[in-house]
């Protein structure tokens, strides 16, 4: 588990995305606090810190020698400052790694689209990667949205992301200058780490660590990598402790539960991939206490669940391919952990899992897994299974079907040439298991909010035409706030750019706002709108460029 840590302009605008126009002067913390988020983060069991040096928006958090629209022309400080250098010391100071996440998009930079940007992105790359200490991991955002300022041109700037950012050459000096850094990197060419198709905070329950060298990668090879991919290549799974990626006022009531945040940790860590979880800093430069308190309490449940493993005390017998694990008595159980020795390639298939209850033998199956499979298919470095609680006095563990790990995926494993050696002599096919655990977790109730609540079904809205909603009251209504969520399972019909109109006689209409939903189809969140209070009977609610398709979705509407 490590953190994710979004702070720029766009915590000063209420926005996800920055279109590059925003001034530098909005940035001026009263308090902020590096050591604040580093402590939080430490307390959260994050392990390390993946910040948002620049994010699409252009606005360098350091002192780049390459632009003016940085920290530099901020009132911060007296534009002294400099957020990364504060951040990597506070990382050294409480024992985390410390890295950065550098948008290639960038909507500021007038040279956006030609090759002078790509000068000017590697330059900056290098002043992160020497500067600041070990970086442990870049994070190269896939998000090429196209439109943009671009130095006041104010247009849509399209790229091929296969070829325009040249990534071989810039590889090769992320290689040079940190040989241990991973690469995060989306859509282009491979790099250490891969995306798990979804910021909602989960992997496939099958989920194999590698994927093909080269070629496209369609959602399903990033939600569930590929058995006889030739690259070594896990899954990071990305998701915000809030809705959004940074911070809105209007958020704080929806900072995710507890049982929401364990949820996420059986779907991420617990399907062998590892957890980056985002706080989200707020204007004053410290992250908000709720978030704070939540992170805690979510790492002090996660040691609550895994504080005593209850086969330590069980006798425990391997034959072949079964594993049986032995109480003497009934023990109350609802947690299964499994892990691989991955250093030797990752191998298992489909397992079965079995409990002796009441001198009756039972199979167990995965109950986060939802639509009837049992989910017991691959392990990896740590697979968590989640049973109701049962009163076990034997566990079997077996492995069905495994795949021979091969010489070439070993050697993508990153071990070192003595290793690899060692590895071919001792080379066998049969899976090896490192760790089995089983545990009693805490009951959990289901708090988690907003869950398929309808609010729009009050409203009496119609569409005039498919890419316009209008809404009406009988009567005129005071209104300051509308509010927009997306279509929930697919991207046709989602908005990402709109205008809001208000009318009290269906002839006059007054243009209330108009704008992007920034991030909507990778988030599909709860989008707000808020306009100065105004007296409206009829709103219209106008798509000015749907994801895809030609009529207007939504999953709900909230109107205040
Ligand atoms: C996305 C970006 O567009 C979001 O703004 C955010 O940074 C998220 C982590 O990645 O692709």
């Amino acid at each position: 588990m490590y953190a994710f840590i979004h702070y720029s302009l766009n915590t000063y605008t209420d926005q996800e995305w920055g279109f590059g126009n925003e001034d530098p002067k909005l940035f001026n913390p009263s308090t902020l606090d590096c050591r604040q988020w580093a402590r939080v983060c430490k307390q959260a069991g994050m392990r390390g810190i993946i910040f948002t040096a620049k994010h699409h928006c252009g606005f360098c958090m350091w002192p780049s020698a390459y632009t003016d629209y940085s920290v530099k022309n901020s009132p911060w400080k007296d534009g002294k400052g400099d957020v990364v250098r504060e951040l990597a010391e506070a990382c050294r100071e409480e024992g985390l790694k410390f890295a950065v996440y550098l948008s290639p998009w960038d909507r500021n930079h007038p040279e956006y689209g030609r090759p002078a940007y790509v000068t000017y992105f590697r330059n900056q790359l290098r002043e992160l990667l020497t500067n600041y200490g070990d970086i442990f991991e870049v994070w190269f955002d896939g998000a090429n949205g196209g439109d943009g300022w671009y130095g006041g041109a104010n247009e849509t700037r399209k790229i091929d992301r296969t070829t325009y950012y040249e990534w071989p050459e810039t590889y090769k000096m992320i290689r040079e200058l940190q040989p241990k850094c991973l690469i995060w990197n989306d859509g282009s060419d491979r790099g250490d780490l891969r995306w798990v198709g979804t910021e909602a905070g989960n992997v496939g329950e099958t989920n194999w660590s590698l994927m093909p060298a080269t070629g496209d990668t369609p959602w399903h090879m990033l939600h569930y990598g590929v058995e006889d991919g030739d690259v070594w290549c896990p899954g990071e799974t990305n998701t915000s402790i809030r809705p959004g990626w940074f911070y809105h006022e209007t958020e704080n009531e929806h900072v995710k539960s507890l049982s929401k945040l364990m949820d996420t940790y059986y779907k991420s860590v617990g399907r062998n991939s590892t957890l980056l979880l985002n706080f989200p800093i707020a204007p004053n430069g410290r992250i908000h206490p709720t978030d704070s308190l939540r992170g805690i309490a979510f790492k002090k449940m996660i040691d609550e669940v895994f504080k005593t493993d209850l086969t330590k005390k069980a006798k425990i017998e391997t034959q072949g391919n079964e594993t049986l694990i032995d109480f003497k008595e009934p023990t109350a159980c609802n947690r299964f952990l499994a892990e691989e020795d991955i250093a030797q390639g990752q191998r298992v298939k489909k397992f079965a899992l079995e409990a002796e209850v009441d001198g009756k033998w039972m199979p167990l199956r995965d109950m986060l897994v939802e639509d009837g499979r049992d989910g017991l298919t691959t392990i990896g470095h740590r697979r968590i299974i989640c049973f109701p609680t049962i009163k076990a006095t034997k566990i079997r563990f077996t492995i069905i079907d495994a795949k021979a790990a091969n010489e070439r995926e070993q050697s993508q494993a990153r071990l070192n040439s003595a290793e690899r050696e060692q590895a071919r002599t001792e080379f066998k096919a049969a899976p090896i298991i490192k760790k089995l655990g089983v545990y009693l977790a805490p009951e959990l109730t289901a708090d988690i909010p907003n869950s398929g609540e309808k609010k729009s079904s009050s409203l009496h809205y119609f569409f005039s035409m498919p890419m316009q909603m209008m809404i009406d009251w009988d009567t005129e209504q005071t209104l300051t706030t509308f509010r927009y969520l997306p279509p929930q399972d697919t991207k046709a019909g989602i908005v990402t750019h709109y205008t809001l109109w208000g009318s009290t006689d269906w002839a006059n209409w007054t243009k209330l706002a108009s704008g992007e939903f920034s991030n909507i189809v990778n988030n599909p969140i709860w989008q707000t709108i808020k306009f100065p209070a105004t007296k409206v009977r009829i709103l219209k609610f106008d798509a000015d460029r749907l994801a895809e398709g030609e009529r207007m979705g939504y999953g709900d509407i909230e109107i205040k």
